[in-house]
């Protein structure tokens, strides 16, 4: 079954805008196999953002999510992981859709308050970098058959 990682970084979490945005999947029919809250160190948030090592934004992304606490999430479900980006919208909040969380609830692209795994490779990158396999759980919602044929 395919699995996305998702991040509310530290302006989510400050903003109060945890159970919204856990609500929109939730609602949407993906399945929540994994979750917490954390503080990230710096190793991780270098890693995390490794493909953005040499762009100017870097160090400030790095600074930002190591500033508070981050909800880190892996949601299953098929097609989850392009799902889940529509859901979240464009990177830059100010032209992001509305509908969309950063559509909603954001203005400033260094403010947009969820990460999102981009593909199913980085996706798989990221789950193993987030969590232990001990920290998921694969159950199967009661609700399942209502959700799929
Ligand atoms: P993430 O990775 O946080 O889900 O965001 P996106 O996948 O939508 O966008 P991204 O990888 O291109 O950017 C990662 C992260 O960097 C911040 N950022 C980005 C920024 O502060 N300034 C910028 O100019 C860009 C392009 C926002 C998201």
């Amino acid at each position: 079954m395919e699995r996305t990682f998702l991040a509310i970084k530290p302006d989510g979490i400050q903003r109060g805008l945890v159970g919204e945005i856990i609500r929109r999947f939730e609602n949407k029919g993906f399945t929540l196999v994994g979750l917490k809250l954390m503080n990230v160190s710096r190793e991780l948030a270098q890693q995390h953002y490794d493909v953005h090592r040499e762009r100017p934004f870097f160090a400030g992304l790095v600074d930002f999510i190591t500033s508070a606490p981050v909800v880190a999430m892996v949601w299953e479900g098929d097609g989850v992981v392009a799902s889940a980006r529509k859901i979240i919208g464009a990177t830059n909040p100010l032209t992001a859709e509305p509908g969309t969380l950063r559509g909603d609830f954001g203005i400033n692209i260094g403010r947009n308050l969820i990460h999102g795994s981009d593909a199913i490779e980085t996706a798989q990158r990221e789950i193993s970098l987030w969590f232990t396999t001990e920290e998921l759980v694969s159950w199967q919602p009661e609700l399942t058959p209502w959700l799929h044929e």
